[in-house]
């Protein structure tokens, strides 16, 4: 395969690199923490590497060294299409350098061989409740996937430390493969007739999640699922559902796992399940007006919000300090394709008033939009008005950057997480001790 080879050509080198930092410098001290870091969620306090993908708080995500406006230009598209290709994309993330056409063409065909579910998967679906989340169906899916595992049968016999990452990455193609068609027999299953609609040849890995959910004429969403599943793919490691996912990696749980894991954290309303939280938050806003809310009207309204002591979804964010380039791309892409929308307007006029009350009210550290102040209203206007189900695109698309992570782990031979835990008491002693 095309990017193992690339992967193998790189491993020395990294290695080098790394070994050369940590035996040279291994006791350099990056940073002190404090305890308010500790009882504080660890914010802010160094605690792994991730070479995938870098977060800078005044300027966003990065994707191997390269920003979001730069990868939207660069990055080969699709035919006909203004957005990338997410098989270049994969390519770039797991390869380490930058694809042509040709090397997305050829990630995009991989997928295509390994796309097919396996049978077993539509009955777990079909045994659930049909009350059950689709998170949790998505999450539970890929966990029955398991029994695909390359890697676990390999480990049993012996499989070599060296060679871990070669196995992680066959389930990463096989288990992403999967993902689109996977969420959209979900979202059938849910939502529609219940039929599996198998993906089209012809199609890309994003645009052919639209074609199975019965929108193969729709090319204006098939952009926008371009669009999604390339903003969506990875934020560093320090995230809920990157850190889940590494953390269950670590133990040599096999990728399956590893994602489910990383999909359950992102299930949380604080994190990806932020985008249904917070469209339900623009159409309940949009309901206690006659028409699109002025500026004073919604400043109102997110006062009184705020002050029932709830969090305005979509805006703020851990480490970013600016408004969120996802949040940008996908407003851009709402400016050509849903100006004359109410929806997208509302989310517009609340983009311009919501920071300055935030900023106002001084708690929050990030008073501007994220990824999720928009994403849904997006989805909403091409008549995936579903909100639970949203989260599941996002998972699709944060799957690519939890096995780049996974193998990459594997590739650099990082060993079982286990970072250390203190009691109150002891804390309490330390400062006593040092006062
Ligand atoms: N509305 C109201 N209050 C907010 C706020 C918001 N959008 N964002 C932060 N605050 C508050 C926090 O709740 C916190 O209050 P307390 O001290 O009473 O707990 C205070 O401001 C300081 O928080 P912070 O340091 O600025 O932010 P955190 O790092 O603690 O949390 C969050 C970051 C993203 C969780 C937070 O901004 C938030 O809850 N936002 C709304 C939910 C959301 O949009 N989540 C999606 C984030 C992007 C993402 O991960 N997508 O998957």
């Amino acid at each position: 395969m095309l990017v193992k080879d690339r992967i193998a050509a790189k491993i020395s080198a990294w290695d080098k690199r790394v070994s050369k930092l940590v035996k040279e410098y291994g006791s350099f001290v990056i940073a002190n923490v404090t305890v308010e870091q500790i009882y504080g969620g660890i914010r802010n306090v160094p605690i792994q590497v991730s070479d995938i993908s870098y977060v800078d708080p005044q300027e966003g995500i990065r994707f191997r060294g390269y920003t979001i406006p730069e990868l939207l230009k660069l990055l080969p598209k699709a035919k006909g299409s203004e957005y990338p290709l997410i098989g270049g994309l994969y390519y770039l993330l797991m390869a380490d350098e930058f694809p042509s056409l040709e090397e997305a063409l050829i990630v995009e065909e991989e997928w295509k061989k390994r796309a097919e579910l396996p049978a077993y998967v539509f009955d777990v679906l079909k045994a659930l409740p049909a009350s059950t989340h689709p998170m949790t169906m998505f999450s539970a899916a890929i966990l029955s996937m398991h029994n695909e595992s390359v890697f676990t049968p390999r480990y049993m016999d012996g499989l070599k430390k060296s060679e871990y990452w070669d196995a992680y990455l066959e389930d990463s193609f096989n288990l992403t493969a999967k993902l689109p068609s996977l969420a959209a027999f979900i979202y059938n299953l849910k939502y529609r007739d219940g039929k599996f609609i198998p993906p089209d040849p012809d199609l890309d890995w994003a645009a052919n999640f639209a074609h199975m959910i019965g929108k193969p004429e729709d090319t204006e969403y098939q952009e926008l699922t371009r669009l999604f599943m390339f903003l969506h793919c990875d934020h560093e490691g320090g995230n809920v559902s990157a850190h889940a996912s590494h953390l269950v990696a670590s133990a040599l749980s096999d990728v399956y796992y590893a994602v489910s894991a990383g999909m359950n954290g992102l299930a949380g309303p604080l994190h990806g399940l932020a985008n249904e939280e917070c469209l339900r938050w623009l159409l309940t806003l949009r309901e206690n007006f006659d028409g699109l809310p002025t500026k004073e009207q919604v400043a109102e309204y997110s006062m009184a919000w705020l002050k029932s002591g709830k969090v305005i979804p979509g805006y703020g964010h851990a480490v970013l300090r600016v408004t969120d380039p996802r949040f940008t791309a996908q407003n851009k892409f709402g400016a050509v394709y849903l100006s004359n929308d109410e929806l997208y307007q509302l989310v517009n006029i609340v983009a311009e008033v919501v920071p300055d009350i935030l900023m106002k009210l001084g708690k929050a550290k990030n008073p501007w939009p994220n990824v999720d102040a928009i994403a849904g209203a997006l989805q909403y206007h091409y008549g995936v008005k579903e909100f639970d189900f949203y989260t599941v695109l996002f998972g699709v698309s944060r799957s690519l950057g939890l096995t780049t992570h996974a193998v990459w782990s594997r590739a650099l031979g990082r060993p079982i997480e286990r970072p250390k835990s203190l009691t109150t008491r002891i804390l309490e002693q330390m400062i006593a001790q040092e006062k």
